[in-house]
C-alpha cells in the first residue's frame, strides 16, 4: 500500500501523519507531498525521516491513496490527475463536497456507499463532521425536522497563521493578521468569505452538507459560525427539532451507542464537553442534553471536537482505513 498525504507540511496534513501512525495504517510506503516551495524539506514518519516531493513526482508513482489537505485550488488541479494515474483521493477541501458525482463521506454514518469505482472522495468540513455524528443516531430514530447551530470555531481550523496571529497579539508583538479584526479577547462572526445571502460560506458548508450526508435534502437548517480565540477544538450549540418526540434517556443511549461518540454529560458535577479536553482526542464529545421547553420535539445539544482530528485527519484516515478493510482499493 502506497499512500500520499498532500499537503505534508500544513497544519492538517502533519496531523494526517500523526493519526496514520497512531493507528498503524497498513502502508509500505509513504509519499510525503507539498508545493514547489517545500519540496526538499524533510518529515519524520514512523522514526524515519522523509523527503518531501512535489504534486508531478507524486502523480507519476501512482500511489494507492492519496489524502489531500491542500486547499480547493490544488484539489481541484490535482485531484484527477491522481485519479487519472490509478490513485483513489480523499479530499479535505471543499471542491468536491457538494459535486453530485462525488461522495461525502463520515464512515461511521455512510461509508457503506463507497464503490471500487469512486475516485475522489469528500471528506466533509470539520464543523459538520461533528454536528452530523452525533445528530444521526437521533435522526434515524426520531426523524429531524430543523436545526438551529451556531458554532465557536478555534483558530486552528483557519491554519497556522491565524494561530500565530492569535499568540502574537497575545503577546502583543507584531505579526500577519489573517483575521479583518483582532482575534484575542474577541469573537468573529465571520468564518470564510459573506455570499450574496448574508451568510457565510462556512454557514452555507454545514447546511449543504449536512443535508447530502444526512441525506435529506427537506431538512431546515440555519447556522451562525464564529470564530474564537480557542485552540482545541470547534464547539458547537445545536437546538434539533425532530418530527417524532422523544425521551431524553434514550436519546442519551442511542448518542452513547453511537461510535465515535462520547457523552459527556453531568452538569451536578460540572461534566459538559470542552475543547481543552477534545484536544488531540477523535471522538465528538456531547452533553447539556435537555428539552427545549418551549418547542415540542426539540431537543438542545453541546457538540464538541477537535476540528484538526475527527474534523479532518482522523476522518479522512477512517476513510481510508473503510476502504482498505473493504477491497476497495486496486
Ligand atoms: C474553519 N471549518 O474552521 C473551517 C475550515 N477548516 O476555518
Amino acid at each position: 500500500m502506497k499512500l500520499a498525504v498532500v499537503g505534508a507540511t500544513g497544519l492538517v496534513g502533519q496531523e494526517v501523519l500523526k493519526v496514520l501512525e497512531e493507528r498503524n495504517f497498513p502502508l509500505d510506503e509513504l509519499l510525503p507531498v507539498a508545493s514547489e516551495r517545500s519540496v526538499g524539506k524533510t518529515i519524520t514518519f514512523r522514526n524515519r525521516e522523509y523527503t518531501v516531493i512535489g504534486m508531478a513526482d507524486a502523480v507519476s508513482q501512482a500511489p494507492d491513496i492519496a489524502i489531500f489537505s491542500a486547499g480547493g485550488g490544488t484539489s481541484l488541479e490535482w485531484a484527477p490527475k491522481f485519479a487519472e494515474a490509478g490513485t483513489i483521493v480523499v479530499d479535505n477541501s471543499s471542491a468536491w463536497r457538494m459535486s453530485p458525482d462525488h461522495k461525502l463521506i463520515v464512515p461511521e454514518i455512510n461509508g457503506e456507499e463507497l464503490r471500487i469505482d469512486d475516485r475522489i472522495i469528500a471528506n466533509p468540513n470539520c464543523s459538520t463532521i461533528q454536528m452530523v455524528l452525533a445528530l444521526a443516531p437521533l435522526h434515524h430514530r426520531y426523524k429531524l425536522k430543523r436545526i438551529v447551530v451556531s458554532t465557536y470555531q478555534s483558530v486552528t481550523g483557519t491554519g497556522k497563521a491565524a494561530v500565530d496571529q492569535l499568540m502574537n497579539e497575545r503577546k502583543n508583538t507584531p505579526g500577519e493578521k489573517v483575521y479583518p479584526h483582532p482575534i484575542d479577547m474577541n469573537a468573529l462572526p465571520h468564518i470564510d468569505v459573506f455570499m450574496e445571502n448574508g451568510y457565510t460560506k462556512e454557514e452555507m458548508k454545514m447546511i449543504n452538507e449536512t443535508r447530502k450526508i444526512l441525506g435529506t435534502p427537506d431538512i431546515a437548517i440555519t447556522a451562525t459560525a464564529v470564530r474564537l480565540p480557542v485552540m482545541g477544538g470547534h464547539s458547537e450549540s445545536v437546538n434539533a427539532e425532530f418530527h417524532e418526540d422523544f425521551d431524553l434517556a434514550e436519546v442519551r443511549e442511542l448518542l452513547q451507542n453511537m461510535p465515535g461518540v462520547v457523552v459527556e454529560d453531568d452538569v451536578s458535577q460540572n461534566i459538559y464537553p470542552m475543547p481543552l479536553n477534545a484536544h488531540g482526542k477523535d471522538e465528538v464529545f456531547v452533553g447539556r442534553l435537555r428539552k427545549d421547553e418551549f418547542h415540542p420535539n426539540t431537543l438542545n445539544m453541546w457538540i464538541v471536537a477537535d476540528n484538526l482530528r475527527k474534523g479532518a485527519a482522523t476522518n479522512a484516515v477512517q476513510i481510508a482505513e473503510f476502504l482498505t478493510a473493504n477491497n476497495l482499493v486496486y
